[in-house]
């Protein structure tokens, strides 16, 4: 009788087991979901458009990754912090890192290539360097700003004691282990050091989301994005040059690595943008580096150049919050916007091209058709 119950082959349940173990790990780039973003690749473009509140909500915060969010038991967490120029190796668990004094930053993260799709709408220079096309290709929403809590990176490397001679520290990610992953980025110790330069824990007063590091993640305000390590893994304390190829070919212009975001400003509105012949509030958002933004001007066509109202306190490692009144007469229309900071730095008229198609920071002209 109980032959009657009939079982299939072993084998299809494995094939069954397999397939849902495939798409498990398919739909696995991101924890959030992707709904309010533009995928690309393993990435997510924020709708740069939606942003309105001066700190960006994680369900709106963008996403890079070069492969899979990583996702970590923070009960079994640990980090290590080793190299030639600590005095001793330690381990450390979340609990030490939250026994440590706290620090809060607001500071934007930008990915370096964040932009580099107007090259090509803008200024019509393709960018595509490589075959693959490991360029991630965002227009405006690569780009947010958050506060970010946890202790000085310079605090938790004092518990393994930096020596005199310690000139290089490389975080490394624990998505390390999928290809392309070796998120290893060497940061010259002064940097390292910075009070500004935290391991941060939360964003936005929360614990960091999967997506952003958790539970350990990187904040290197005012540099670029690839510096913002996510799920550290553990921390080298070198001597010696840390040199591969993110340093000496990917991020790289002019001849050296990347470090240090530009000043930038740029629009709330789709890229290009329909508007009926309203009155309408524009808003957008202008950064530069370790500055806060001391004014911003925006202009229509061939008119003159006019203030933009700042709609939020201008911050040494944030963005600032602009915005003016326009009403468009019905046809094709370019708005262009340009900010300087504290140091007196503005914007070039074109961003400079190079092979990574980094940092673009032109003035941007804006498509807009009014109906
Ligand atoms: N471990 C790890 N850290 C990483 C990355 C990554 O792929 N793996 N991407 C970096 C890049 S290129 C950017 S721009 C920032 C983006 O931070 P976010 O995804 O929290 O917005 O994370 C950085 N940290
Ligand atoms: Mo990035």
């Amino acid at each position: 009788m109980s032959r009657q119950i009939q079982w299939f082959p072993a084998r299809t349940y494995v094939f069954c087991a397999h397939i849902v173990f495939t798409i498990g790990i398919r739909m696995a780039h991101w924890q959030k979901s992707p709904g309010n973003f533009t995928p690309l690749g393993t990435s997510l473009e924020a709708e740069f458009h939606r942003l309105e509140s001066v700190l960006t909500p994680a369900e709106q915060f963008f996403v890079c990754n070069a492969g899979d969010s990583v996702v970590v038991d923070p009960a079994s967490y640990r980090l290590k912090i080793k190299g030639d120029a600590v005095e001793r190796v330690v381990t450390l668990g979340l609990d030490d890192l939250k026994a440590l004094p706290q620090h809060t930053i607001t500071a934007v993260v930008e990915c370096a290539g964040n932009q580099r799709t107007l090259f090509e709408k803008v200024d019509g220079i393709s960018i595509s360097r490589d075959s693959q096309g490991d360029d991630v290709k965002w227009t405006l929403g690569g780009v947010g700003m958050a506060e970010w809590t946890g202790p000085r990176l310079a605090d938790v490397l004092a518990l393994a004691g930096v020596q005199p001679k310690a000139k290089w520290v490389a975080p490394m990610g624990l998505d390390v282990l999928n290809p392309e992953c070796d998120i290893e980025i060497p940061l010259p110790v002064e940097k390292a050091l910075a009070p500004e330069t935290i391991l941060g824990l939360k964003m936005n007063g929360a614990p960091l989301p999967i997506d952003h590091g958790a539970p350990v993640r990187m904040v290197v305000p005012g540099w670029v994005g690839t510096y913002w390590v996510k799920w550290v893994g553990w921390l080298t304390v070198s001597s010696r040059e840390i040199r591969n190829y993110r340093t000496d070919e990917y991020y790289v212009m002019d001849g050296k690595t990347v470090t240090e975001q530009n000043i930038k400003s740029s629009l709330c509105l789709p890229f290009p943008a329909a508007l009926s012949a309203d009155q309408h509030q524009i808003t957008g958002f202008a950064r530069s580096s370790g500055q806060p933004i001391e004014r911003v001007e925006w202009k229509v066509d061939d008119e003159p150049w006019s203030k933009a109202e700042l709609l939020s306190e201008p911050l040494q490692w944030g963005w600032v919050r602009f915005g003016f009144s326009w009403k468009g007469e019905v046809g094709a229309h370019t708005i262009r916007t340009r900010a300087w900071d504290k140091l007196g730095r503005t914007q070039p008229e074109k961003a400079k091209m190079n092979p990574g198609s980094l940092l673009y920071n032109g003035i941007i002209p804006h498509p807009i058709t009014v109906r």
